[in-house]
């Protein structure tokens, strides 16, 4: 290739990369240090509910800390989606519905291994609202999640089928998004689950692991999904990281 065309030919693919959203998306947008999002971003703030926080029913330890740095990190974002877990009161993933089973144990349904739970984020419960102080009023969707009685959705994306979506997807391609951003709780849960679920739906994905609590069931829970989610090219990155 001589000069001319091998310099046009990177130009091209360089180009290619920031429209499709190449490995490089990041080292892109980090070029000038820090992080500035803008239209082609958005931040998913997921499951910052009342039973995910100290006092509720499926307490993450630690889970209200990262309320004022979400409210924070939100103002960089003119793209803001919230989530909401929002189970029927019989629902599949609580342990009171299986005779003999406790929380934390696990079974087996048609789509495969559920975890069970307490019972948390009944829909229309004090329990499923938002935790309190967590303000982001410029947010223009909150996506519930978890609602068919029979499968759970860790994932903002797909349910545990793994067929059935939520519409998250489509609503974030028709408003050209191509970069997602996630915080919230729990991260081995529902945010691990939906970063990689973002990736499989043609995203890049970053979490941001400081605006994030874990619930690290077994005391290694954390570690592994983190490993699982950069194996499937979701990147781990701070607040701090952030224009
Ligand atoms: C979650 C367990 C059960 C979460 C939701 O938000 O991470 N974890 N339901
Ligand atoms: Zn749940």
């Amino acid at each position: 290739m001589s000069g001319l065309h091998r310099r046009s030919f990177l130009k091209l693919a360089a180009g290619s990369a920031m429209l499709t959203g190449g490995a490089g998306w990041l080292a892109q947008a980090m070029a000038a240090g820090k992080i500035a999002p803008g239209g082609k971003d958005v931040l998913i703030v997921i499951d910052v509910q009342k039973c995910f926080i100290p006092g509720g029913s499926l307490a993450v330890d630690k889970g209200d800390e990262i309320v004022p740095l979400i409210n924070a990190i939100a103002k960089k974002f003119e793209n803001v989606v919230l989530t909401q877990d929002w189970h029927t009161p019989d629902h599949v993933s609580f342990a009171s519905q299986h005779d003999g089973k406790k929380p934390f144990e696990a079974i087996q349904l048609g789509y495969g291994t559920q975890v069970l739970w307490p019972d948390h984020c009944v829909q229309g419960t004090e329990g499923a609202d938002f935790a309190p102080g967590l303000s982001i009023p410029h947010a223009t969707l909150v996506i519930r999640k978890g609602y068919h009685r029979d499968v759970d959705s860790y994932s903002a994306f797909l349910e545990a089928d793994k067929k059935t979506l939520t519409g998250l997807g489509g609503y974030l391609k028709q408003r050209g998004v191509q970069n997602c951003y996630f915080v919230g709780l729990a991260t081995d849960f529902c945010v691990g689950w939906s970063a990689i679920d973002a990736r499989a739906a043609g995203f890049n994905a970053a979490v941001l692991e400081d605006a994030c609590r874990g619930i690290n069931l077994g005391g290694t829970g954390l570690e592994a999904a983190w490993k699982d989610m950069v194996a499937k090219g979701v990147k781990r990155i701070q607040s701090t990281d952030l224009a």
